[in-house]
């Protein structure tokens, strides 16, 4: 009874908190959805489900299951715990085939019964309080060759708030018995081992039965249940069982004990698929490796070269020599080409992404997931890499359209020296026009012979001719040397774009990988969390 009552009490002040804590192991369940085994997961769902509808029934009857193998005397020990033959025992075995239900005192225990599916339903009204409250189920067996009396066991065995095992001298070792054992040690719900027919041995032999008894529960890992040795024939060690019954019945806490200790379970299931509560957060490299490589991968050098060029041939239309620049209009423009010349919008012709270019970006994207998950166990670098890698045509897209933006921004205007220079290559046009018109209508003369007409001149050079010469000389001086200078902004609007796109980078990094990395490593925080609240021990050195 002393390690029984260190078993409840030791978990009374988590008994206390049981709808919080299954509250938070239901938020643990959403956040394991689809990232975490199914399997632990149903499990979960299923406790917070069964903990639910059992504490709609209340606290003050607490079921207690009798189990074990067929002939070890359940229906015998129900009996001798009733003072009256009202379950059936036998020697054909197996006998009992469903379990029977006795309640003791006078509060209606039908709904419960309900939920537990038991149609077998005795009532002892004998006046006694000692047990009141007490709902004792007879269970068929786990060991014949019966499979649904198995399942049924099982069933209750899952359902009862407490479990009490009967075993005989014959069958205490074996390996169905503790095969439930372990399988239940881990749910709190052990209270008591019934060495029954304790009356077919010597003295001596109970007590070297007892021993060995005491060691198979050990390494079940319910050494804390208490052995009881007894004889339902001889009523041995019966009241000693129900003055057990009667002290674990006053705590009026089986029900939330065992829902405590099956809420433990199910987060410490959860805990030990997720790993540890360690906090992980993205190593500050990270992104702006993934930026250069996004860059890297991209058409930014060619475009970028594009963009030399196009300035090139925009500054020389505006500041070129008047009669030659209209050739250069004869070829396409290289950033027209890519839908990207000033004034443009909307979707580029960019070239689509190379094999290579492909395959590099998603070992980047990869590398990035797995930076972050290095510290992690299976199954978050699946899982975060899955989150990781994005729909890579979105991700292509954005690059394409920030490579795009860079450049349209940077295009808008277009220098100002251009249009000083275009308009003293109009002045110098001019006046060279003026020489031309000037020569020719001299040669007009000429030949028709007006006679002389006088010539200005400058020094010894004709003003016409000076004007004709000197002003094409000038005019493509102009345009070589605005030539030079448009090789300078030229190189440095290339230069800007690659900057500007290399910056806006770590945005598309941020948005379209990173950030999806980091709600994933979020998501694992929320449920560590929740798992620490509802409870969950995480294995071994993991905490
Ligand atoms: N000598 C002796 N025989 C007992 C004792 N308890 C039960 N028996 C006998 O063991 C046989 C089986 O008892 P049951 O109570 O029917 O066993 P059970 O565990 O309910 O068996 P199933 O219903 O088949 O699972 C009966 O013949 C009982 O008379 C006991 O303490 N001493
Ligand atoms: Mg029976």
């Amino acid at each position: 009874m002393n390690e029984r009552a260190t078993l409840l009490t030791g978990s009374k002040a988590a008994v206390a908190n049981l709808p919080d804590r299954l509250h938070h192991l239901e938020r643990a369940i959403e956040l394991a959805r689809g990232r975490l085994d199914a399997e632990v997961i149903g499990y979960a769902e299923h406790v917070v489900g069964k903990a639910t509808d059992r504490l709609k029934f209340g606290t003050h009857h607490s079921v207690v299951a009798m189990l074990g193998a067929t002939g070890s005397g359940k229906s015998s020990m129900t009996n001798a715990i009733l003072g009256s033959d009202v379950a059936t025992t036998g020697v054909r075995r197996p006998t009992t085939s469903s379990t029977l239900a006795c309640t003791w005192g006078s509060t209606d225990s039908s709904r419960l019964l309900d939920w537990l599916e038991i149609k077998n339903r005795h009532t002892v009204t004998d006046g006694s309080t000692e047990l009141d409250g007490l709902v004792l189920l007879d269970v068929p067996d786990h060991d014949s060759v019966q499979v649904e009396h198995r399942l049924e066991m099982e069933r209750i065995a899952e359902h009862a708030d407490l479990l009490l095992f009967v075993t005989d001298p014959e069958k205490y070792a074996d390996a169905a018995l503790h095969h439930y054992l372990s399988l239940l040690s881990r749910h709190g719900a052990v209270t008591a081992v019934i060495l029954n027919k304790a009356d077919t041995l010597t003295n001596d032999e109970l007590q070297a039965c007892r021993t060995d008894l005491a060691r198979l529960l050990l390494a079940d890992g319910v050494g804390n249940a208490t052995i009881l040795t007894a004889s339902a024939t001889t009523g041995l060690g019966v009241p000693e069982l129900k003055k057990l019954l009667a002290d674990l019945l006053a705590q009026h806490e089986l029900a939330l004990a065992r829902l405590d200790a099956d809420a433990t379970v199910a987060a410490s299931d959860l805990a030990a698929e997720a790993g540890p509560p360690v906090s992980t957060s993205l190593p500050k490299d990270v992104v702006d490796n993934l930026a250069a490589e996004l860059v890297g991968a991209s058409s930014l050098e060619t475009v970028s070269g594009a963009v030399a060029k196009g300035y090139k041939r925009d500054a020389a239309s505006a500041t070129g020599w008047p009669v030659t620049k209209w050739v250069r209009k004869l070829r396409p423009h290289p950033l027209r080409r890519l839908h990207l010349g000033s004034g443009s919008s909307g979707p580029t012709t960019m070239p689509a992404p190379s094999p290579a270019s492909s395959a590099r970006v998603s070992a980047a994207v990869r590398n990035a997931s797995d930076a972050a998950t290095a510290r992690l166990p299976e199954p978050w670098p699946t899982v975060v890499r899955n989150a990781a890698v994005p729909h890579t045509d979105a991700l292509h897209d954005a690059v394409d359209s920030t490579i795009a933006r860079s450049v349209r921004e940077r295009s808008k205007n277009s220098p100002t020296w251009w249009n000083g220079v275009r308009a003293l290559q109009g002045l110098v046009f001019v006046a060279m026009m003026v020489g031309i018109v000037w020569l020719i209508a001299l040669a007009a003369a000429g030949f028709f012979a007006f006679g002389d007409i006088p010539i200005p001149t400058i020094g010894p050079i004709p003003v016409p001719t000076g004007l004709a010469l000197g002003g094409a000389l000038l005019g493509w001086l102009i345009a070589l040397i605005a030539g030079r200078f448009a090789e300078v902004g030229a190189n440095r609007r290339a230069r800007q774009v690659r900057k500007d796109a290399a910056e806006n980078m770590v945005s598309v990094a941020r948005t379209h990988v990173l950030d999806p990395i980091e709600a994933e490593l979020a998501s694992r925080r929320q449920l560590t969390d929740a798992l620490r609240d509802a409870g969950a021990r995480w294995p071994e050195g993991l905490e």
